[in-house]
């Protein structure tokens, strides 16, 4: 036997792929005496470390046949050793990591299949994504059956490989057909089984012939092209691995070949559940990346967990992965589980958010942004300082015991018109702590000179409300979907921050001078008054009779008996004051005014 050497060579930057990193072939697997298989663990490091997915050439076949220098070839580097002596030259199997190729160069069949090691073959078989077959000269009988042989050994004879077969005629000196393989595999001598066996294992054939050309001339290189087209063909629908899950693949098999088991359905069964691990995986973070976080109440939220199913059945069909079907099933329902997991997580996350209730004052603002969004009509009065019980009294209104408290989702529910008919046209009222005191409140009318700068009744209503009391009001505009406030008789604009009781006295001085200048206010009206003197009697000689009358509505009151012309007067005016106010001709700013104009 030749002492074998590791071959180091640094590529010199013509292989734009793998021009930086120095190409290593390195032993991954040898047979110390007695001859069991022994895995070398640094060496299989690097393919865990890799951060590419991976896939497997392995090269197998024949003893002599050029496997090695094939090898070298595809990677177009002497990466492994090779040597035109008799004996062989390749022991276990040598492994080069190039860029998202593992290749694996592996020790040939010298005799007959039951002296040669079985272990290499499981190997190669079992990981290979694209396992290639060398012969030696011709398309042989013996060749066919070493394979077919071995995938027999391996009780694989009702099993279907994802693998890829692509069958070699190296040093190759007769003139085949493109369709060999497929000829040799349609005769029967009597040897069905064997044929049969191939057939069925490798679904996907493909077949070359490399000539034997001493100078390596344009023949050979055309060979070789016929080679590396054959394994670019369908290299989309070929297992790929990411290099931790391929690692830990190895290290499975290395345990049950290492104990003499060469039950390789087994075996492939191990490798098919670290590959389909990967793809579940896969599948969640692609799923996961395309669902949507949840930051804000949707209250259509679906989550559609299809799509991360259908993510998984693709990368399946464009396996054919058909004959693990049972397996596949099993990835495939641990996925619909963890899929459903990440649903029904978000699903109560957007139904938490939907459900908050501090703060408050963020509540509300998120509540209108999503209507706004929908363009859902909504009208919510906000106390201040002031009792709003006034506006309560309306028949249609519906005032809580205990005051509710305030979410998105109750704000959706509430105004609605679908989920809700009856109350999206009146108004929901908070207490000072956002909690929902009333709902179904109807707006007193807006007096006339007003400023309504934009919106519709719904806008009106709130100005009113704001007017009469100090009350801000919150406008969720159906058509516009927009929301804006109104604070003391004016509609701010749209998107102002709700008012802050620091402003409080601002707000009512605004409000005062509004009602000043719609002249709804005493001071705002022109009285007349006057007192007439008039004898009594002997005991109270001279009293006085006041008069005042308001100009506008022509209201009037007289107040008699008084001892002096002053207080005569401001009795008399007390008095219309009372009757203006109670007939609602003037308001009081102290207390919500609910009469109608
Ligand atoms: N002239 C010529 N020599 C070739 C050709 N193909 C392979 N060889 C030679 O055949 C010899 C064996 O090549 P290897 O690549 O070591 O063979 P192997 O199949 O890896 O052998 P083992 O590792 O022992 O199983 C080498 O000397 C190669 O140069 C060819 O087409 N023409
Ligand atoms: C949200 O509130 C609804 C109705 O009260 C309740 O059924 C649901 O369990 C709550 N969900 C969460 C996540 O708090
Ligand atoms: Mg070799």
């Amino acid at each position: 036997m030749t002492a074998f050497g590791i071959a180091i060579l640094i590529s010199i930057g013509l292989v734009a792929s793998h021009s930086v990193q120095a190409m290593v072939g390195q032993k991954l697997f040898s047979f110390p005496p007695p001859g069991r298989a022994h895995l070398h663990e640094e060496v299989l490091q690097s393919i865990e470390q890799s951060s590419r997915k991976l896939r497997v050439i392995a090269i197998v076949g024949e003893g002599r046949a050029g496997k090695s220098q094939l090898g070298n070839e595809l990677l177009q580097t002497n990466v492994f050793a090779t040597a035109a002596t008799p004996e062989a030259v390749t022991e276990g199997v040598d492994i080069v990591l190039d860029g998202g190729r593992l290749v694996l160069d592996c020790e040939g069949f010298n005799n007959a299949l039951a002296s040669s090691r079985l272990e290499v073959l499981l190997i190669g078989t079992a990981l290979a994504s694209t396992l290639i077959f060398v012969m030696d000269g011709k398309l042989s009988e013996e060749g066919l059956n070493m394979l077919a042989g071995a995938l027999t050994e391996a009780q694989l004879l009702e099993k279907q490989l994802p693998t890829r077969l692509v069958l070699v005629v190296n040093k190759c000196t007769l003139d085949y057909k493109a369709s060999a393989l497929e000829d040799a595999l349609a005769k029967d001598h009597g040897r069905r089984d064997s044929r049969d066996a191939i057939k069925r294992a490798f679904p996907r054939r493909h077949f070359v012939a490399i000539p034997f050309d001493p100078s390596g001339g344009d023949a050979y290189q055309q060979g070789l092209n016929a080679l590396r087209a054959a394994l670019d063909a369908e290299s989309s629908s070929e297992l790929v691995f990411d290099g931790a899950r391929l690692a830990g693949a190895i290290r499975g098999l290395s345990i049950k070949v290492g104990a003499g088991d060469f039950d390789l359905p087994s075996i492939h069964q191990h490798i098919m559940g670290e590959f389909l691990q990967g793809e579940v995986d896969a599948a969640m973070d692609g799923f996961m990346r395309r669902i949507p976080k949840v930051i804000e109440y949707d209250p259509d939220f679906k989550v559609d967990i299809d799509a991360g199913i259908n993510l998984f059945d693709a990368a399946i069909q464009r396996l054919s992965l058909h004959t693990c079907s049972g397996q596949v099933h099993q990835f495939r329902e641990q996925l619909q589980g963890k899929l459903e997991d990440v649903a029904e997580e978000r699903r109560t996350a957007n139904e938490a958010l939907g459900n908050r209730t501090e703060p408050w004052r963020d509540v509300l603002r998120r509540g209108c942004a999503l209507l706004s969004a929908r363009q859902v009509g909504a009208r919510l009065v906000v106390q201040r300082k002031q009792d709003l019980s006034p506006f309560l009294s309306s028949p249609s209104a519906i005032r809580f015991d205990t005051p509710e408290p305030l979410s998105v989702r109750w704000m959706w529910r509430h105004f609605h018109p679908e989920l809700n008919p009856s109350s999206h046209d009146f108004a929901a009222v908070l207490n000072q702590h956002g909690q929902v005191l009333a709902v179904r409140v109807p707006a007193p009318a807006l007096p006339d000179g007003v400023p309504v700068p934009r919106g519709n009744a719904r806008h009106k209503a709130a100005l009113s409300v704001s007017l009469r009391s100090d009350a801000w009001v919150v406008v969720v505009s159906q058509e516009r979907g927009e929301t804006s406030v109104a604070c003391a008789g004016q509609l701010w604009d749209v998107g102002s921050a709700f008012p802050d009781d620091s402003d409080y006295a601002v707000h009512e001085q605004q409000r005062r001078d509004l009602l000043l200048k719609l002249g709804l206010l005493w001071e705002s009206r022109q009285i007349s008054s006057k007192a007439k003197g008039r004898v009594h009697s002997l005991r109270e000689p001279w009293v006085w009779d006041g008069w005042a009358e308001d100009r506008q509505s022509k209201l009037q009151k007289t107040s008699r008996h008084w001892k002096s012309n002053k207080g005569a007067k401001e009795h008399a005016e007390s008095e219309l004051k009372q009757a203006l106010l109670s007939q609602g001709i003037i308001w009081d700013t102290s207390v919500p005014a609910i009469s109608r104009l």
